[in-house]
Protein backbone atom coordinates (compact mmCIF):
# COMPACT_ATOMS: atom_id res chain seq x y z
CA UNK A 1 0.00 0.00 0.00
CA UNK A 2 1.43 3.43 -0.92
CA UNK A 3 0.46 6.88 0.53
CA UNK A 4 -1.27 7.87 -2.49
CA UNK A 5 -4.34 5.26 -2.24
CA UNK A 6 -4.67 6.15 1.23
CA UNK A 7 -5.23 9.14 0.97
CA UNK A 8 -7.80 8.34 -2.04
CA UNK A 9 -9.56 6.19 -0.02
CA UNK A 10 -9.52 8.32 2.76
CA UNK A 11 -11.26 11.53 0.53
CA UNK A 12 -13.83 9.07 -0.84
CA UNK A 13 -14.50 8.20 2.81
CA UNK A 14 -15.42 11.98 4.06
CA UNK A 15 -17.02 12.24 0.31
CA UNK A 16 -19.42 9.62 1.44
CA UNK A 17 -19.95 10.85 4.81
CA UNK A 18 -20.59 14.23 3.97
CA UNK A 19 -23.02 12.95 1.07
CA UNK A 20 -25.22 11.26 3.32
CA UNK A 21 -24.98 14.15 6.12
CA UNK A 22 -26.48 16.35 3.28
CA UNK A 23 -28.91 13.78 2.19
CA UNK A 24 -30.33 12.97 5.58
CA UNK A 25 -30.28 16.59 6.20
CA UNK A 26 -32.49 17.21 3.26
CA UNK A 27 -34.83 14.23 4.25
CA UNK A 28 -35.40 15.54 7.67
CA UNK A 29 -36.18 18.74 6.51
CA UNK A 30 -38.80 17.51 4.36
CA UNK A 31 -40.34 15.81 6.78
CA UNK A 32 -40.50 17.90 9.93
CA UNK A 33 -41.80 21.25 7.79
CA UNK A 34 -44.83 19.61 6.08
CA UNK A 35 -47.38 19.77 8.16
CA UNK A 36 -50.32 22.25 8.40
CA UNK A 37 -50.62 25.32 10.86
CA UNK A 38 -53.63 26.31 11.93
CA UNK A 39 -55.09 29.61 15.04
CA UNK A 40 -58.26 28.95 17.18
CA UNK A 41 -60.44 32.02 15.92
CA UNK A 42 -62.50 33.97 18.12
CA UNK A 43 -65.58 36.26 16.09
CA UNK A 44 -68.83 37.83 17.25
CA UNK A 45 -71.61 36.42 15.87
CA UNK A 46 -72.95 38.27 12.62
CA UNK A 47 -69.04 38.87 11.43
CA UNK A 48 -66.71 37.12 9.29
CA UNK A 49 -64.15 34.45 10.32
CA UNK A 50 -61.09 33.91 8.33
CA UNK A 51 -59.57 30.13 8.73
CA UNK A 52 -55.98 30.24 7.63
CA UNK A 53 -53.89 27.12 7.17
CA UNK A 54 -50.32 26.95 6.63
CA UNK A 55 -47.26 24.56 5.39
CA UNK A 56 -43.79 25.58 5.61
CA UNK A 57 -42.43 23.20 2.95
CA UNK A 58 -44.65 21.81 0.78
CA UNK A 59 -44.02 19.84 -2.44
CA UNK A 60 -47.61 20.53 -4.08
CA UNK A 61 -49.47 18.52 -1.72
CA UNK A 62 -53.40 19.38 -1.48
CA UNK A 63 -54.86 21.19 1.45
CA UNK A 64 -58.03 21.09 2.83
CA UNK A 65 -60.66 22.52 4.87
CA UNK A 66 -63.64 20.73 6.54
CA UNK A 67 -66.33 22.39 9.45
CA UNK A 68 -67.33 20.30 13.02
CA UNK A 69 -69.73 17.99 10.65
CA UNK A 70 -66.76 16.24 8.72
CA UNK A 71 -67.76 18.40 5.57
CA UNK A 72 -64.91 19.52 2.90
CA UNK A 73 -65.36 23.20 2.55
CA UNK A 74 -62.87 23.53 0.08
CA UNK A 75 -60.05 21.52 -1.15
CA UNK A 76 -57.43 23.36 -2.20
CA UNK A 77 -59.16 26.31 -4.34
CA UNK A 78 -62.26 23.77 -5.53
CA UNK A 79 -64.86 24.64 -3.39
CA UNK A 80 -66.73 21.52 -1.97
CA UNK A 81 -69.71 22.60 0.36
CA UNK A 82 -72.79 24.89 -1.07
CA UNK A 83 -72.41 27.63 1.05
CA UNK A 84 -72.89 31.64 -0.07
CA UNK A 85 -71.33 32.31 3.07
CA UNK A 86 -68.32 30.28 2.62
CA UNK A 87 -65.43 31.75 -0.15
CA UNK A 88 -61.99 31.25 -0.62
CA UNK A 89 -59.28 33.97 0.16
CA UNK A 90 -56.13 32.19 -0.98
CA UNK A 91 -55.13 29.32 -1.96
CA UNK A 92 -51.13 28.70 -2.67
CA UNK A 93 -48.79 25.59 -2.35
CA UNK A 94 -48.34 26.81 1.08
CA UNK A 95 -51.28 28.22 2.28
CA UNK A 96 -55.07 27.86 2.05
CA UNK A 97 -57.19 30.26 3.71
CA UNK A 98 -61.24 30.59 3.82
CA UNK A 99 -63.83 33.08 5.01
CA UNK A 100 -66.95 32.01 6.71
CA UNK A 101 -69.35 35.44 7.05
CA UNK A 102 -72.60 36.32 8.65
CA UNK A 103 -71.13 34.22 11.69
CA UNK A 104 -74.28 32.10 13.56
CA UNK A 105 -73.51 30.41 16.79
CA UNK A 106 -74.32 27.24 14.82
CA UNK A 107 -71.01 27.75 13.28
CA UNK A 108 -68.82 26.97 16.06
CA UNK A 109 -66.24 24.15 16.56
CA UNK A 110 -63.83 22.14 15.54
CA UNK A 111 -62.88 22.85 11.86
CA UNK A 112 -60.08 20.73 10.50
CA UNK A 113 -57.55 21.68 7.73
CA UNK A 114 -55.64 18.32 6.30
CA UNK A 115 -52.53 17.77 4.50
CA UNK A 116 -52.45 14.76 1.99
CA UNK A 117 -49.18 13.55 2.62
CA UNK A 118 -49.03 9.91 3.44
CA UNK A 119 -50.00 9.59 5.87
CA UNK A 120 -52.26 11.96 5.54
CA UNK A 121 -51.77 14.71 8.92
CA UNK A 122 -54.12 17.42 9.92
CA UNK A 123 -54.47 20.26 12.45
CA UNK A 124 -57.48 21.32 14.21
CA UNK A 125 -58.89 24.93 14.86
CA UNK A 126 -61.58 25.90 16.96
CA UNK A 127 -64.21 28.82 15.85
CA UNK A 128 -65.71 30.39 18.73
CA UNK A 129 -68.88 32.70 18.01
CA UNK A 130 -69.26 35.35 20.71
CA UNK A 131 -73.46 36.36 21.74
CA UNK A 132 -74.54 39.69 21.27
CA UNK A 133 -76.28 40.61 24.66
CA UNK A 134 -79.82 41.94 23.69
CA UNK A 135 -80.52 45.51 24.57
CA UNK A 136 -81.36 45.07 28.39
CA UNK A 137 -85.08 45.84 29.62
CA UNK A 138 -85.89 47.21 33.29
CA UNK A 139 -88.57 45.52 35.24
CA UNK A 140 -90.51 45.99 38.47
CA UNK A 141 -91.00 49.79 38.01
CA UNK A 142 -94.28 51.36 39.57
CA UNK A 143 -95.19 54.29 38.07
CA UNK A 144 -95.44 56.50 40.58
CA UNK A 145 -93.90 54.81 43.26
CA UNK A 146 -95.21 55.91 47.16
CA UNK A 147 -92.98 56.90 49.34
CA UNK A 148 -92.16 53.85 52.04
CA UNK A 149 -92.72 51.34 48.94
CA UNK A 150 -90.55 48.06 48.78
CA UNK A 151 -89.38 47.82 45.19
CA UNK A 152 -87.58 45.57 43.51
CA UNK A 153 -86.26 46.27 39.85
CA UNK A 154 -85.01 43.72 37.58
CA UNK A 155 -82.77 44.26 34.57
CA UNK A 156 -83.01 41.50 32.29
CA UNK A 157 -80.64 40.73 28.74
CA UNK A 158 -80.48 37.52 26.71
CA UNK A 159 -78.48 35.99 24.17
CA UNK A 160 -74.99 36.83 25.74
CA UNK A 161 -72.13 34.12 25.17
CA UNK A 162 -70.08 34.14 27.34
CA UNK A 163 -72.60 35.50 30.03
CA UNK A 164 -72.97 39.18 30.31
CA UNK A 165 -72.21 41.32 33.45
CA UNK A 166 -75.04 43.68 34.41
CA UNK A 167 -74.39 46.70 36.57
CA UNK A 168 -76.65 48.93 38.20
CA UNK A 169 -76.03 52.89 38.36
CA UNK A 170 -77.91 55.12 40.61
CA UNK A 171 -77.34 58.57 38.91
CA UNK A 172 -74.26 57.77 37.61
CA UNK A 173 -72.70 56.04 40.63
CA UNK A 174 -72.60 52.35 41.10
CA UNK A 175 -74.91 50.43 43.12
CA UNK A 176 -74.57 46.39 43.83
CA UNK A 177 -77.20 44.23 42.51
CA UNK A 178 -78.21 40.61 42.82
CA UNK A 179 -77.11 38.96 39.70
CA UNK A 180 -78.17 35.32 38.59
CA UNK A 181 -77.34 33.53 35.11
CA UNK A 182 -79.65 30.97 33.32
CA UNK A 183 -78.40 29.06 30.59
CA UNK A 184 -80.72 28.76 27.23
CA UNK A 185 -79.82 27.06 24.27
CA UNK A 186 -76.41 28.33 23.73
CA UNK A 187 -76.31 31.52 25.04
CA UNK A 188 -77.10 32.70 28.27
CA UNK A 189 -80.06 34.66 30.15
CA UNK A 190 -78.31 37.57 32.55
CA UNK A 191 -80.96 38.73 34.99
CA UNK A 192 -79.86 41.48 38.32
CA UNK A 193 -82.40 42.57 40.63
CA UNK A 194 -82.14 45.34 43.02
CA UNK A 195 -83.60 46.20 46.12
CA UNK A 196 -85.03 49.65 46.71
CA UNK A 197 -87.38 51.26 49.98
CA UNK A 198 -88.07 54.18 47.95
CA UNK A 199 -88.33 57.79 49.31
CA UNK A 200 -88.66 60.92 48.83
CA UNK A 201 -84.78 61.51 47.84
CA UNK A 202 -85.63 58.56 45.29
CA UNK A 203 -88.14 60.91 43.39
CA UNK A 204 -86.30 61.71 39.64
CA UNK A 205 -83.30 59.46 39.79
CA UNK A 206 -81.76 57.41 37.21
CA UNK A 207 -81.75 54.27 37.54
CA UNK A 208 -79.33 52.35 34.74
CA UNK A 209 -78.71 48.96 34.15
CA UNK A 210 -75.97 48.41 31.77
CA UNK A 211 -74.79 45.25 30.07
CA UNK A 212 -70.58 44.72 30.16
CA UNK A 213 -69.77 42.33 27.30
CA UNK A 214 -66.29 41.26 24.96
CA UNK A 215 -68.86 41.26 22.15
CA UNK A 216 -69.51 45.08 23.17
CA UNK A 217 -66.66 46.71 21.97
CA UNK A 218 -67.53 50.20 21.59
CA UNK A 219 -70.83 51.89 22.83
CA UNK A 220 -72.72 49.14 26.02
CA UNK A 221 -75.91 48.33 25.69
CA UNK A 222 -77.79 50.23 28.83
CA UNK A 223 -81.36 51.13 29.39
CA UNK A 224 -82.34 53.54 32.19
CA UNK A 225 -85.64 54.30 34.19
CA UNK A 226 -86.22 57.47 35.98
CA UNK A 227 -88.53 56.75 39.54
CA UNK A 228 -91.31 58.90 40.82
CA UNK A 229 -92.28 58.91 43.89
CA UNK A 230 -95.25 60.26 45.14
CA UNK A 231 -94.71 62.04 48.85
CA UNK A 232 -96.64 63.56 51.52
CA UNK A 233 -95.74 67.21 52.10
CA UNK A 234 -93.47 68.82 54.00
CA UNK A 235 -93.94 72.75 54.40
CA UNK A 236 -91.96 75.38 56.11
CA UNK A 237 -92.02 79.44 56.94
CA UNK A 238 -88.76 81.54 55.62
CA UNK A 239 -89.36 85.07 56.88
CA UNK A 240 -87.50 88.29 56.10
CA UNK A 241 -87.17 90.31 59.15
CA UNK A 242 -85.56 88.71 61.94
CA UNK A 243 -86.97 91.22 64.68
CA UNK A 244 -89.96 93.01 62.71
CA UNK A 245 -91.30 96.37 64.38
CA UNK A 246 -93.99 98.61 63.68
CA UNK A 247 -94.61 99.88 60.19
CA UNK A 248 -92.36 97.44 58.81
CA UNK A 249 -92.74 95.75 55.25
CA UNK A 250 -92.96 91.57 56.43
CA UNK A 251 -93.09 88.52 54.03
CA UNK A 252 -93.97 85.22 54.88
CA UNK A 253 -93.14 82.49 51.97
CA UNK A 254 -94.35 79.46 52.51
CA UNK A 255 -92.24 76.21 51.08
CA UNK A 256 -93.64 73.07 50.86
CA UNK A 257 -92.45 70.24 48.77
CA UNK A 258 -94.70 67.05 48.44
CA UNK A 259 -95.56 64.96 45.27
CA UNK A 260 -97.63 66.18 43.70
CA UNK A 261 -96.81 69.35 44.47
CA UNK A 262 -99.30 70.89 46.88
CA UNK A 263 -100.99 73.80 45.65
CA UNK A 264 -102.65 76.33 46.64
CA UNK A 265 -101.56 76.40 50.84
CA UNK A 266 -103.74 78.03 53.07
CA UNK A 267 -102.88 80.67 55.80
CA UNK A 268 -104.39 81.25 59.04
CA UNK A 269 -104.10 83.81 62.04
CA UNK A 270 -104.39 82.12 65.61
CA UNK A 271 -106.96 79.36 63.95
CA UNK A 272 -108.86 81.95 62.22
CA UNK A 273 -109.17 83.67 58.92
CA UNK A 274 -106.50 86.44 58.12
CA UNK A 275 -108.01 89.58 59.97
CA UNK A 276 -107.40 92.71 57.69
CA UNK A 277 -106.70 91.48 53.93
CA UNK A 278 -105.79 95.10 52.99
CA UNK A 279 -102.51 94.93 54.83
CA UNK A 280 -102.28 91.17 54.82
CA UNK A 281 -101.18 90.19 50.78
CA UNK A 282 -102.19 86.53 49.94
CA UNK A 283 -100.34 86.03 46.96
CA UNK A 284 -99.53 82.53 46.11
CA UNK A 285 -97.43 80.95 48.77
CA UNK A 286 -96.64 84.20 50.00
CA UNK A 287 -97.82 86.17 52.97
CA UNK A 288 -97.35 89.90 52.98
CA UNK A 289 -97.39 92.53 55.70
CA UNK A 290 -97.16 96.08 53.78
CA UNK A 291 -96.60 97.86 57.05
CA UNK A 292 -96.56 96.04 60.62
CA UNK A 293 -98.94 96.52 63.23
CA UNK A 294 -98.23 95.63 66.98
CA UNK A 295 -102.25 94.49 66.75
CA UNK A 296 -101.08 91.80 64.08
CA UNK A 297 -98.73 89.82 66.81
CA UNK A 298 -99.88 86.15 66.98
CA UNK A 299 -99.05 83.11 65.57
CA UNK A 300 -99.42 82.17 61.53
CA UNK A 301 -99.92 79.22 60.18
CA UNK A 302 -99.49 77.49 56.68
CA UNK A 303 -100.83 74.64 55.55
CA UNK A 304 -100.28 72.27 52.47
CA UNK A 305 -101.68 69.23 51.36
CA UNK A 306 -101.84 66.51 48.52
CA UNK A 307 -103.89 63.35 48.37
CA UNK A 308 -100.90 61.80 50.98
CA UNK A 309 -101.06 64.02 53.40
CA UNK A 310 -101.33 67.11 55.36
CA UNK A 311 -98.10 69.46 56.26
CA UNK A 312 -98.17 72.38 58.26
CA UNK A 313 -95.88 75.02 59.85
CA UNK A 314 -96.04 77.69 62.42
CA UNK A 315 -94.74 81.12 62.75
CA UNK A 316 -94.91 83.56 65.77
CA UNK A 317 -94.71 86.85 64.91
CA UNK A 318 -94.40 89.48 67.96
CA UNK A 319 -94.60 93.59 66.44
CA UNK A 320 -91.53 95.36 68.24
CA UNK A 321 -91.54 99.06 68.75
CA UNK A 322 -90.76 101.13 65.49
CA UNK A 323 -87.13 102.00 65.40
CA UNK A 324 -87.55 105.60 65.04
CA UNK A 325 -88.94 105.25 68.91
CA UNK A 326 -85.07 103.67 69.59
CA UNK A 327 -84.63 105.00 73.86
CA UNK A 328 -81.36 105.98 74.74
CA UNK A 329 -79.30 104.80 77.52
CA UNK A 330 -81.62 107.19 80.57
CA UNK A 331 -84.73 105.06 79.36
CA UNK A 332 -85.50 102.51 82.54
CA UNK A 333 -86.48 99.07 81.78
CA UNK A 334 -89.88 99.02 82.17
CA UNK A 335 -90.72 95.61 79.97
CA UNK A 336 -89.82 92.12 80.92
CA UNK A 337 -88.50 91.84 77.62
CA UNK A 338 -86.17 95.46 77.32
CA UNK A 339 -85.79 96.73 74.06
CA UNK A 340 -82.30 97.32 74.82
CA UNK A 341 -80.17 99.22 72.87
CA UNK A 342 -77.29 97.04 72.83
CA UNK A 343 -79.35 93.86 72.63
CA UNK A 344 -81.23 95.36 69.53
CA UNK A 345 -77.69 96.22 67.49
CA UNK A 346 -76.46 92.63 68.32
CA UNK A 347 -79.85 91.25 66.06
CA UNK A 348 -79.47 93.70 63.86
CA UNK A 349 -76.24 92.66 62.79
CA UNK A 350 -77.01 89.12 63.10
CA UNK A 351 -80.52 90.09 60.76
CA UNK A 352 -78.34 90.13 58.13
CA UNK A 353 -76.58 87.47 58.41
CA UNK A 354 -79.64 84.95 58.79
CA UNK A 355 -82.31 86.20 56.41
CA UNK A 356 -84.41 83.48 56.06
CA UNK A 357 -83.53 81.59 59.49
CA UNK A 358 -86.68 79.92 61.05
CA UNK A 359 -86.30 81.36 64.23
CA UNK A 360 -88.73 84.50 65.01
CA UNK A 361 -86.25 85.89 67.42
CA UNK A 362 -82.79 84.81 65.97
CA UNK A 363 -81.68 83.76 69.79
CA UNK A 364 -79.01 81.12 68.18
CA UNK A 365 -76.91 84.07 67.41
CA UNK A 366 -76.06 85.13 70.45
CA UNK A 367 -73.15 83.31 70.91
CA UNK A 368 -71.63 84.85 68.19
CA UNK A 369 -72.61 88.12 69.63
CA UNK A 370 -70.67 86.65 73.53
CA UNK A 371 -67.37 86.03 71.18
CA UNK A 372 -67.32 89.31 70.39
CA UNK A 373 -68.11 90.74 73.14
CA UNK A 374 -65.46 88.87 75.04
CA UNK A 375 -62.97 89.77 72.24
CA UNK A 376 -63.48 93.57 73.00
CA UNK A 377 -63.80 93.01 76.99
CA UNK A 378 -60.17 91.10 76.06
CA UNK A 379 -58.58 93.85 74.36
CA UNK A 380 -59.61 96.14 77.47
CA UNK A 381 -58.61 94.52 80.01
CA UNK A 382 -55.14 94.26 78.14
CA UNK A 383 -54.85 97.61 77.83
CA UNK A 384 -56.04 98.31 81.27
CA UNK A 385 -53.05 95.98 82.54
CA UNK A 386 -50.38 97.70 80.29
CA UNK A 387 -51.63 100.88 81.77
CA UNK A 388 -51.39 100.03 85.54
CA UNK A 389 -47.87 98.46 84.66
CA UNK A 390 -46.44 101.24 83.22
CA UNK A 391 -48.00 103.39 86.01
CA UNK A 392 -46.44 101.28 88.31
CA UNK A 393 -42.91 101.94 86.92
CA UNK A 394 -43.70 105.72 86.59
CA UNK A 395 -44.54 105.79 90.47
CA UNK A 396 -41.38 103.40 91.18
CA UNK A 397 -39.55 106.49 89.74
CA UNK A 398 -41.34 109.22 91.01
CA UNK A 399 -41.26 108.19 94.69
CA UNK A 400 -41.16 111.60 96.29
CA UNK A 401 -44.60 112.51 94.72
CA UNK A 402 -46.39 109.09 95.70
CA UNK A 403 -49.21 110.69 97.68
CA UNK A 404 -50.02 112.67 94.94
CA UNK A 405 -50.15 110.15 92.98
CA UNK A 406 -52.20 107.78 94.85
CA UNK A 407 -54.72 110.88 94.72
CA UNK A 408 -54.28 110.39 91.08
CA UNK A 409 -54.70 106.72 91.62
CA UNK A 410 -58.12 107.13 93.19
CA UNK A 411 -59.46 108.98 90.62
CA UNK A 412 -58.59 106.53 88.00
CA UNK A 413 -60.09 103.69 89.80
CA UNK A 414 -63.96 103.76 88.96
CA UNK A 415 -62.83 103.11 85.02
CA UNK A 416 -60.63 100.29 85.76
CA UNK A 417 -63.47 99.27 87.58
CA UNK A 418 -66.13 99.30 85.48
CA UNK A 419 -63.24 98.03 82.59
CA UNK A 420 -63.93 95.33 84.94
CA UNK A 421 -67.37 94.81 85.45
CA UNK A 422 -67.63 94.97 81.72
CA UNK A 423 -65.15 92.47 81.47
CA UNK A 424 -68.06 90.26 83.15
CA UNK A 425 -70.04 90.20 80.30
CA UNK A 426 -72.81 92.42 80.84
CA UNK A 427 -73.24 95.67 79.86
CA UNK A 428 -76.93 97.05 81.23
CA UNK A 429 -75.86 95.80 84.72
CA UNK A 430 -72.59 98.01 84.18
CA UNK A 431 -74.42 100.91 83.07
CA UNK A 432 -77.27 101.08 85.58
CA UNK A 433 -74.14 100.23 88.28
CA UNK A 434 -71.90 103.65 87.10
CA UNK A 435 -75.48 105.38 87.53
CA UNK A 436 -75.74 104.55 91.23
CA UNK A 437 -71.81 105.52 91.58
CA UNK A 438 -72.84 108.63 89.87
C1 LIG B 1 -59.98 37.92 6.16
O1 LIG B 1 -59.03 38.01 5.14
C2 LIG B 1 -59.23 39.04 4.20
C3 LIG B 1 -58.19 38.90 3.11
O2 LIG B 1 -56.92 38.70 3.65
C4 LIG B 1 -59.13 40.36 4.90
O3 LIG B 1 -59.40 41.41 4.00
C5 LIG B 1 -60.14 40.39 6.02
O4 LIG B 1 -59.96 41.58 6.77
C6 LIG B 1 -59.95 39.20 6.95
N1 LIG B 1 -61.01 39.22 7.92
C7 LIG B 1 -60.79 38.99 9.21
C8 LIG B 1 -61.99 39.02 10.09
O5 LIG B 1 -59.66 38.78 9.65
C1 LIG C 1 -45.62 22.80 -7.76
O1 LIG C 1 -46.30 22.68 -9.00
C2 LIG C 1 -46.05 23.76 -9.88
C3 LIG C 1 -46.86 23.53 -11.15
O2 LIG C 1 -48.15 23.08 -10.85
C4 LIG C 1 -44.57 23.84 -10.22
O3 LIG C 1 -44.32 24.95 -11.05
C5 LIG C 1 -43.79 23.97 -8.92
O4 LIG C 1 -42.43 23.94 -9.20
C6 LIG C 1 -44.12 22.85 -7.98
N1 LIG C 1 -43.48 23.08 -6.71
C7 LIG C 1 -42.85 22.11 -6.00
C8 LIG C 1 -42.18 22.53 -4.76
O5 LIG C 1 -42.85 20.95 -6.39
C1 LIG D 1 -57.89 25.96 20.58
O1 LIG D 1 -59.14 25.67 21.18
C2 LIG D 1 -59.22 24.34 21.70
C3 LIG D 1 -60.64 24.12 22.14
O2 LIG D 1 -61.11 25.22 22.83
C4 LIG D 1 -58.20 24.17 22.82
O3 LIG D 1 -58.25 22.88 23.34
C5 LIG D 1 -56.80 24.47 22.27
O4 LIG D 1 -55.86 24.44 23.30
C6 LIG D 1 -56.76 25.83 21.59
N1 LIG D 1 -55.48 26.00 20.94
C7 LIG D 1 -54.78 27.10 21.04
C8 LIG D 1 -53.49 27.14 20.31
O5 LIG D 1 -55.17 28.07 21.69
C1 LIG E 1 -83.93 29.98 35.19
O1 LIG E 1 -85.10 30.74 35.00
C2 LIG E 1 -86.28 30.16 35.51
C3 LIG E 1 -87.43 31.06 35.16
O2 LIG E 1 -87.14 31.94 34.14
C4 LIG E 1 -86.17 29.97 37.00
O3 LIG E 1 -87.31 29.36 37.51
C5 LIG E 1 -84.95 29.15 37.30
O4 LIG E 1 -84.77 29.10 38.68
C6 LIG E 1 -83.72 29.73 36.66
N1 LIG E 1 -82.61 28.83 36.85
C7 LIG E 1 -81.48 29.21 37.38
C8 LIG E 1 -80.43 28.17 37.49
O5 LIG E 1 -81.28 30.36 37.76
C1 LIG F 1 -102.23 99.98 64.32
O1 LIG F 1 -103.61 99.70 64.25
C2 LIG F 1 -104.41 100.49 65.08
C3 LIG F 1 -105.84 100.02 65.00
O2 LIG F 1 -106.07 99.24 63.86
C4 LIG F 1 -104.29 101.94 64.65
O3 LIG F 1 -105.01 102.76 65.49
C5 LIG F 1 -102.81 102.34 64.68
O4 LIG F 1 -102.64 103.64 64.19
C6 LIG F 1 -101.97 101.40 63.87
N1 LIG F 1 -100.57 101.73 64.08
C7 LIG F 1 -99.74 101.90 63.04
C8 LIG F 1 -98.32 102.21 63.40
O5 LIG F 1 -100.10 101.80 61.89
C1 LIG G 1 -100.25 85.99 70.44
C2 LIG G 1 -99.55 87.14 71.10
O1 LIG G 1 -98.33 87.15 71.23
N1 LIG G 1 -100.35 88.12 71.51
C3 LIG G 1 -99.86 89.30 72.16
C4 LIG G 1 -99.89 90.45 71.23
O2 LIG G 1 -99.43 91.57 71.92
C5 LIG G 1 -100.19 91.91 73.06
C6 LIG G 1 -99.60 93.15 73.65
O3 LIG G 1 -99.21 94.02 72.65
C7 LIG G 1 -100.20 90.78 74.05
O4 LIG G 1 -101.07 91.09 75.12
C8 LIG G 1 -100.65 89.53 73.38
O5 LIG G 1 -100.54 88.43 74.24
Amino acid sequence: MNLKSHLIFTLYTIYGILLKVMASKGKVRGISGQYPLVQNVTVTEGGTANLTCRVEYNDNTSLQWSNPAQQTLFFGDKKALRDNRIELVRASWSELTISISDVTLSDEGMYTCSLFTMPVRTAKAYLTVLGVPEKPEIDGLTKPAMEGDHITLTCITQGSKPAADLRWFRNEKEVKGAKEVNASGKTFTVRSSLQLHVDRNDDGVAYTCRVDHVALTQTPQQATEVLEVHYAPRVEIIHSLAVPQEGQYLKLECVSKGNPSPDPVMWTKDGGELPDLDRMIVEGRELTFTSLNKTDNGTYRCEASNHLGTSSAEYVLYVYDAPTTLPPSTTPPLHPIPPDPTALLGTHASDRRVTGNRDPNALGQHGTDHALIGGVVAVVVFVTLCLIIVLGRYLARHKGTYLTNEAKGADDAPDADTAIINAEGNHAHAEEKKEYFI
